[in-house]
């Protein structure tokens, strides 16, 4: 890969192989939960049991033995390694299988569903358990004040600065397993358009933004990913 700098954009599509369900399939997560009654500021204030299950459902899932990194993630933590150039890996999802994959150079977009945030102080820490709103935090020792550290729908999603400096310079940004649906991720691709990077969208199926990319490569992410990288 000629590339010099990459940033590398992924979606629920790169852990559907894992066993994770993606939000749009038809069997996907808004489907059992309507997305304003789970992943807004709003439901969590009005009804904070229900977001806390939610989101302790889908942990309980993502820690399940079965769950492991697929092919698609080993090969961009293989990527990173090799890659003489800078690689940026960005993703929108809240697991941990690029970690577990062994990315390093990497920013959650959207958050992580193993931390936990305190609404007051900010502070945030690891958290594997079931979660509830009689918690109390251990910086001010206060119930009410935990919740997941993920970004909810109209919240401002995280590391913008260091996304959009790396995409304004990039020379390659390669969008993977996402249907382009959700904003700001789904503008990525103009900005590195605009910084005269070649960019590639990676999917099993065109996304809402495909004719934005440069080059498509359709299939399932850990059989064209691999391949693609080498
Ligand atoms: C913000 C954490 C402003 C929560 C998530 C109207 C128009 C445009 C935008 C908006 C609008 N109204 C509101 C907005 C803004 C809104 C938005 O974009 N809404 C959409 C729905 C219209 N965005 C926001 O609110 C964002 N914040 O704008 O803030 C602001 C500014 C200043 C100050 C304050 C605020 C915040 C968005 C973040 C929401 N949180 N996640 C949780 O997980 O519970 S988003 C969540 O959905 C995911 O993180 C992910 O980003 C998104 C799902 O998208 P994908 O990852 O693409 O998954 P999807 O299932 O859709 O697609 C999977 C793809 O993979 C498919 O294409 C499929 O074909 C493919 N695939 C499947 N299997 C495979 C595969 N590909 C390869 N291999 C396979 N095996």
């Amino acid at each position: 890969m000629g590339a010099e700098s990459i940033v590398i954009l992924t979606g629920a599509g790169i852990s559907a192989e894992s066993g994770i369900r993606t939000f749009r399939a038809a069997d996907g997560l808004w489907e059992d939960h309507r997305v304003e009654d789970v992943a807004t500021p709003e439901a969590f204030l009005r009804d904070p049991e229900l977001v806390h299950r939610f989101y302790n459902e889908r942990r309980q899932g993502l820690l399940a033995p079965e769950i492991q990194p697929n092919p698609a993630h080993y090969a961009l933590a293989e990527l990173e390694a090799r890659h003489s150039g800078s690689v940026l890996l960005v993703t929108q999802n809240i697991d941990n299988l690029h970690e577990r994959a062994g990315s390093h150079n990497l920013l959650h977009m959207h958050g992580e569903l193993l931390n936990m945030r305190c609404g007051q102080s900010g502070e945030v820490s690891f958290f594997e358990g079931a979660s509830s709103p009689a918690d109390l935090c251990d910086c001010c020792g206060e119930a009410g004040l935990l919740r997941p550290d993920i970004v909810w729908f109209g919240e401002m999603p995280m590391h913008m600065d260091r996304i959009y400096s790396a995409l304004d310079s990039c020379d390659l940004f390669l969008s993977i397993g996402t249907s382009g649906h959700v904003y700001p991720a789904a503008g990525f691709v103009e900005v590195a358009n605009a910084a005269g990077a070649h960019t590639v969208e990676l999917n099993l199926e065109p996304s809402r933004v495909e004719s934005a990319f440069d080059e498509h490569i359709y299939g399932a992410a850990s059989e064209v990913l691999p391949t693609y990288i080498t």
